[in-house]
C-alpha cells in the first residue's frame, strides 16, 4: 500500500525519497549535521505539529493543552537534567531565536557585545554584519592567534578592558578546538559583563562527558538541538533560575508566537537518549573518529587549521595557489562526500568562495562509520583533492563511497546498532520498488 503521501504529492514524495537515498548513500561529513532517531523523526512528524499552545505549561492563551504541556515540561525537565542547569526553555524554534531571545532579555539596543569573528569560526549571529545582531548591538570581536589558530585570550582580555562589553559570547560554528569556558568566564567577571556560551556546536559532546560543560560558567548557554544532539531542527535556552521570566518574556512574545509541540514533542526524545550511556560511547566515537581523519587528512599532506581537532570538527586550509573552498566542496559532492566550503581565519576570500572546508564526524559516525573507515574517508577526499583536474577521479570515488556505505548501513541493520535510524520509504512501499 503506497503512503499518504505517494499517493497525494507524488512530487513531494518524489523529494523525500530522493533525500533518503543521498542519506544513505553519500557520507555525510558537514559537521552541524546528524541523523536524528527514527523515535525523533516519529515525535516529529506527530499530531503535535496542530496544537497552538502559545505560554508556557500551565499559563497557556489556549485551551486543550494538557498534552503539549505533559511533553514540554517533560522536555524542559530532561533538559535541565542532562546539563544540570538552572532552567530551559525548548521553544526556541532556531539557534538563531535562542540567542536573539538571550540579548533581547540581557541587552538594551546599541550594547557593546564580545564575541568571536567569523573568519575565526564565529556563528553569524554573534555580530556578523549582514546579521540583526551587528545591527541592533555594537559588536566587537575577538580572534584566534595567527601562530596557533585558537583563541588570543590575551586578546579577549585587552579588548574586554578596553570596550567594557555588557556580554562575552563563546562558541563557535568552526573552531576545532575545546572551549576553556572558566577562563571567558574570569575575563567576563573582571568587566563586569555576563557570559553567553553557545554550545550549538558541542552540545551533544557536553552532554556525553567528552566537552567540557559551559553551564557553572555562563549565566546564559544556548544551543541548537540538532547537530551533535542528534535531535529535530530547533533551539534551547539554558539559564540560572533567578534570569528564567526575562528569557521566557523575551522569547515569548518577545521574538515568537505559538510553540512547535511536535519540534519539542522530538526534543524531548532527543534528551532522553542524549542521557543513556550509550550516548556517551557515541560522543566519545565521534571525537575518536574526527581525530583519525585529521591524522589521515595530515599523512596525505593537507594543512589543517590549528594544525588540528579536539573536537567533532575539522577545517582544511588551501594554500593561496591551492583550489578554493567553492571548487574543492563541489568536487567532493560528486564523488559522493559532503562537506561545505568554510572560510579560515585571516581568509581573505568571500564566504561564497573560501580558502577552506569544514568537515565532522557526527553524522557519519551515528551511520555507523567506524575508525578504519574514517580513514578511507580522508584517503578518499586527499584522491578526490589531488586530481581536481581529472574529471574521471570523483565518479570513480563516488562508486568506493557508494559501496562503503551500503557496507556500513548493512552493517548497521544487521546489528541494530542503538538508535534505529529511519526506514527508507522503498522498504515500507513496494509500490516503487
Ligand atoms: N549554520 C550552522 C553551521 O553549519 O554550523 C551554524 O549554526
Amino acid at each position: 500500500m503506497a503512503s499518504a503521501l505517494e499517493r497525494q504529492d507524488p512530487a513531494v514524495y518524489a523529494a523525500v525519497v530522493g533525500e533518503e537515498r543521498r542519506l544513505r548513500e553519500h557520507i555525510q561529513l558537514i559537521p552541524s549535521e546528524n541523523y536524528p532517531s527514527a523515535a525523533v523523526l516519529e515525535a516529529n512528524g506527530s499530531v503535535m505539529t496542530q496544537k497552538y499552545a502559545e505560554g508556557y505549561p500551565g499559563y497557556r492563551f489556549y485551551q486543550g493543552c494538557r498534552w503539549v504541556d505533559e511533553v514540554e515540561d517533560l522536555a524542559r525537565r530532561r533538559a535541565r537534567s542532562l546539563f544540570k542547569a538552572g532552567r530551559a526553555n525548548v521553544q526556541p524554534h532556531s539557534g538563531s531565536a535562542a540567542n536573539m531571545a538571550v540579548y533581547f532579555a540581557a541587552l538594551e539596543p546599541g550594547d557593546t557585545v564580545l564575541a568571536l569573528d567569523l573568519a575565526s569560526g564565529g556563528h553569524l549571529t554573534h555580530g556578523d554584519p549582514v546579521n540583526f545582531s551587528a545591527q541592533l548591538y555594537n559588536f566587537v570581536h575577538y580572534g584566534v592567534d595567527p601562530e596557533m589558530e585558537q583563541i588570543d585570550f590575551d586578546q579577549v582580555a585587552r579588548l574586554a578592558r578596553e570596550h567594557r562589553p555588557k556580554m562575552i559570547v563563546t562558541g563557535a560554528t568552526a573552531y576545532p578546538r575545546f572551549w576553556d569556558y572558566a577562563r571567558f568566564k574570569e575575563i567576563a567577571d573582571d568587566v563586569g559583563a555576563v557570559h553567553l556560551a553557545d554550545m550549538a556546536h558541542v552540545a551533544g559532546l557536553v552532554a556525553g562527558g567528552v566537552h567540557p560543560s559551559p553551564v557553572s560558567y555562563a549565566q546564559y548557554v544556548t544551543s541548537t538541538t540538532h547537530k551533535t544532539l542528534r535531535g529535530p531542527r530547533g533551539g534551547l535556552i539554558l539559564c540560572q533560575r533567578e534570569l528564567r521570566a526575562e528569557v521566557n518574556r523575551a522569547l515569548f512574545p518577545g521574538i515568537q508566537g505559538g510553540p512547535l509541540e511536535h519540534v519539542i514533542a522530538a526534543k524531548a526524545v532527543m534528551f532522553h537518549e542524549a542521557a543513556q550511556p550509550a550516548f556517551a560511547d557515541y560522543a566519545r566515537a565521534v571525537v575518536d573518529n574526527c581525530a583519525v581523519l585529521a591524522e589521515t587528512l595530515l599523512s596525505e599532506g593537507l594543512t589543517l587549521v590549528s594544525g588540528g581537532t579536539d573536537n567533532h570538527l575539522l577545517l582544511v586550509r588551501f594554500p593561496d595557489d591551492g583550489p578554493t573552498g567553492r571548487v574543492a566542496a563541489a568536487a567532493l559532492e560528486e564523488a559522493g562526500i559532503v562537506v561545505n566550503k568554510n572560510k579560515v581565519p585571516f581568509d581573505t576570500k568571500s564566504a561564497f568562495v573560501t580558502s577552506g572546508i569544514r568537515m565532522g564526524s557526527p553524522a557519519a559516525t551515528t551511520f555507523g562509520f567506524r575508525a578504519d573507515e574514517f580513514r578511507t574517508i580522508g584517503r578518499l577526499i586527499a584522491r578526490v583533492l589531488r586530481n581536481l583536474d581529472d574529471d574521471a577521479v570523483p565518479a570513480a570515488v563516488a562508486a568506493e563511497v557508494r559501496e562503503l556505505a551500503s557496507a556500513v548501513a548493512a552493517r548497521r541493520e544487521r546489528e541494530e546498532t542503538w538508535p534505529s535510524l529511519f526506514t527508507p520509504h522503498e522498504a515500507v512501499t513496494p509500490a516503487l520498488v
